[in-house]
């Protein structure tokens, strides 16, 4: 097989990249790991931020989001037992974000991209990338499960769209690449629980005991989250105990709290990753398999967006003209938006956890900034302002 772009992954980077190569009239191949119904399945993010809803929009993934998706024009900080609302569109110039599941922006996109979109291969797992830093890069991927039959792809570019743990970042050769990563000494418990959201915007709690979230996944479905000591089993939390720790950090004066049966429960540790540069040669990374934030700020696949909105651009520039100007600059535009998500995610995360052996000193400091970022002042502006993100296009 022989391409222009190779994609190596099906999630939300590499199928919106796919989508907007083909419009743009530039040949790709999509390569996913796994079948279609695990991917449409994957339970992740939820938050859009407005510059990606609108990406979604003008490439013509945007009816059911629009329809089904849950706009919030703002979110509460709780702390000290009170709730302080965070404004959107009075602080960003009218900005707001929308909920709607990673899992349906996901769908939407297999979707469009099945109906004479560029070919995109389920079960093609990729085992190598070689070649990447000469003039036509080769990927030896793997069809039909363990022992399958081994296939090649050639190409001009290739696009490392296939997560964390993917076969791009394998790809890099020792000293190629720094790879900057913190570990946070916390994780997180999420539920997903069957009762209504017992708010229409989010919750996020900054208690002594530690972090709380509320948010939701559909009008009839919770999602919540506690912050736990790392290496906890979600068995340590039967579901009384999780309600209970629930209504104690999320408590704001008579706000009450809906309980209903919980469908699933996990634990995912927290951490900061960034890869830099974001490219080796003719391979270019893009959203997970380039860098990891804590979630508490939602970026994640907002910054995945924003990497193949860059990408995309870069390519469609040197279809058309040969130049490979915006491809060279590929990797310092992206990080500039990477490292002001990656400073924001660590903000928000050290503002609303509590860090083990934090004493009554740090407490007043944490209080502090809780104030700063609650009250008119500047502060509070950029964290709007962040929260929204920038526009995309
Ligand atoms: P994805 O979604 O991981 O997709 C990568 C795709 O590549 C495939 N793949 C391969 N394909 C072929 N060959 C191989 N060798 C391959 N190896 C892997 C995989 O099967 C998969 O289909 O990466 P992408 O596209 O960069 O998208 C990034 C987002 O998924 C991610 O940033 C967010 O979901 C992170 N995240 C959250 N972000 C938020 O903004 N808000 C959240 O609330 C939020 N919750 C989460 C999350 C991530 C989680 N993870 C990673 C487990 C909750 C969880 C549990």
């Amino acid at each position: 097989m022989r391409t222009t772009v190779g994609i190596i992954g099906a999630g939300p980077a590499g199928l919106l990249l796919a989508r907007l190569l083909h419009r743009a009239g530039v040949d790709c191949v999509v390569l996913e790991a796994r079948d279609r119904a695990y991917v449409e399945r994957r339970q992740r993010a939820g938050m859009l931020e407005q510059g990606s809803a609108d990406v979604l929009r003008e490439c013509g993934a945007g009816d059911r989001l629009d329809r089904e998706g849950l706009v919030h024009r703002g979110f509460e900080l709780r702390f000290e037992g009170e709730a302080h609302r965070v404004d959107l569109p009075s602080m960003t110039g009218g900005r707001t974000v929308t909920l709607y599941p990673q899992t349906e922006v996901v769908k939407d996109l297999i979707a469009l991209q099945l109906e004479g979109g560029p070919p995109l291969l389920f079960g093609a797992r990729v085992v190598a990338v070689e070649k990447a830093d000469g003039e036509q890069p080769l990927v030896r991927f793997v069809t039909g499960g363990p022992g399958g039959q081994e296939r090649t792809l050639e190409c001009e570019y290739v696009a490392g769209c296939d997560g964390s743990y993917g076969a791009s970042r394998r790809a890099l050769p020792p000293g190629a690449v720094r790879i900057h990563v913190r570990t946070y000494p916390y994780s997180w418990l999420g539920i997903l629980a069957d009762v209504a959201p017992s708010s229409d915007e989010l919750l996020l709690a900054g208690h002594e005991r530690g972090f709380a979230l509320h948010s939701m996944r559909t009008p009839a479905l919770s999602r919540l989250y506690l912050q736990v000591p790392n290496d906890t089993s979600p068995d340590d939390w039967p579901d009384e105990r999780i309600w209970d720790e629930l209504d104690i950090r999320l408590a704001a004066g008579s706000w009450r709290l809906q309980r209903g049966p919980v469908l699933t429960k996990s634990v995912s540790g927290l951490r900061s990753l960034v890869i830099e540069p974001m490219r080796h040669g003719r391979l270019l990374l893009a959203g997970d398999a380039a860098h990891i934030v804590p979630p508490s700020a939602a970026k994640g696949l907002n910054l995945a967006f924003g990497d193949v909105v860059t990408m995309a651009r870069a390519f469609t520039h040197w279809h058309r003209s040969g130049s490979t100007s915006l491809i060279d600059r590929y990797s310092d535009n992206c990080l500039r938006r990477v490292w002001q998500a990656q400073y924001f995610s660590h903000e928000m995360t050290t503002l609303l956890h509590a860090a083990p052996g934090a004493d009554a000193y740090d407490r007043a400091m944490q209080l502090t900034r809780l104030r700063r970022v609650t009250g008119p002042t500047a502060a509070a502006a950029e964290l709007a302002e962040n929260y929204a993100g920038a526009p995309l296009i």
